[in-house]
């Protein structure tokens, strides 16, 4: 009998800087809630989900970022709430939340996501490597981008877990760019890659239509979850946050490519699938059989060189 589980994408429509994560937890309750009530088992939320996007804002305070945007433990007696109902409900979920440890006698800040057994225990975590944006003060810009400010690297890798009766990896955001990040998770055999995400409708650098930016989304994620024959399960958080927009269109891709659910809004919206989880198996071993076809003799330069340089090959 084939392993099928009913998933859910929970998007998160604004959180403004006056909402408190109380105010978020609230939120992310009933939607949790309302997956329950589709039938789903796992959930995904989005990146930063217990706060608006603060890396828009510079704030030369880093106390007051740390009061307001930062968790110091997961959950915290403000996002307990959410753990609870997922245990009592019995579901799973992963969530990404910004995170600040104290390590070797320094502070540590990352972008982070969890996953959070039925059973309300923290399986993984996974802290995010590609961090987009700048880490200066922008002045003339509409907004910023401070994710090299705010956050270091992350410093886990890419990991897969055993989780729920499949293998299942995490991603966050700015990472669903990179066909690294999806190709190391699936050379351990991911089935599912969850991913939350924060993406402004404008782009900070260079002018871009927003139709295309979507496209560029949607794009990605049936290549990604294709080429590497997994799930891929992506929640937003989206709409104007304090006149700031970020696009919805939270989506569930099989590992076909094709997309199985997708939102329709800009505001709090549940989408579920029942996914087959062997489909993807099914295509590692067929069409993505990576140890019949790669040819990793011939792959060197992803690791050795990030940037590109032109050497032709008659010079
Ligand atoms: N949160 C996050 O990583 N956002 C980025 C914006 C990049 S703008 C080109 C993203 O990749 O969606």
């Amino acid at each position: 009998m084939s392993r099928q589980l009913k998933i859910a994408a929970a998007q998160l429509g604004p959180l403004h800087r006056s909402d408190t994560r109380r105010d978020a937890t609230r939120r992310l309750v009933e939607l949790l809630r309302e997956a329950h009530s589709m039938g789903a088992r796992f959930v995904v939320f989005p990146e930063l989900a217990f706060t608006t996007f603060f890396p828009r804002w510079w704030m030369p305070d880093q106390n007051e970022v740390d009061r307001l945007y930062f968790e110091e433990s997961i959950p915290s007696a403000d996002t307990q709430p959410l753990f609870d109902e997922a245990r009592r409900l019995g579901m799973g979920f992963y969530i990404g939340f910004a995170e600040k440890i104290e390590e070797g006698g320094r502070t540590r800040r990352f972008n982070t996501a969890i996953l959070v057994a039925p059973d309300g225990s923290v399986v993984g975590k996974y802290r995010k490597v590609h961090l987009p944006g700048h880490a200066d003060h922008k002045p003339d810009a509409a907004f910023q981008h401070l994710e090299k400010k705010y956050f270091e690297v992350g410093d886990l890798g890419f990991r897969v877990w055993r989780f729920m009766n499949m293998i299942a990896g995490m991603l966050i955001c700015n990472d669903r760019r990179w066909p690294e990040a999806f190709r190391v998770l699936a050379l351990q055999g991911a089935e599912l890659v969850a991913l939350g995400y924060n993406t402004p409708t404008e782009n900070l650098h260079y002018p871009e239509p927003p139709a295309l930016r979507v496209h560029h989304h949607l794009i990605m994620a049936q290549a990604m979850a294709f080429q590497n024959a997994t799930w891929l399960v992506e929640a937003g958080k989206c709409g104007s946050e304090d006149g700031f927009r970020m696009f919805g269109h939270s989506l569930i891709v099989a590992p076909t490519g094709e997309i199985a659910a997708k939102s329709l809004t800009e505001d709090d919206e549940v989408i579920a699938c029942h996914c087959d989880l062997d489909l993807a198996a099914d295509l590692k071993r067929t069409m993505f059989n990576f140890a019949a076809h790669r040819r990793p003799e011939h792959y060197g330069l992803i690791v050795e060189r990030v940037g590109a340089q032109v050497t032709p090959a008659n010079e």
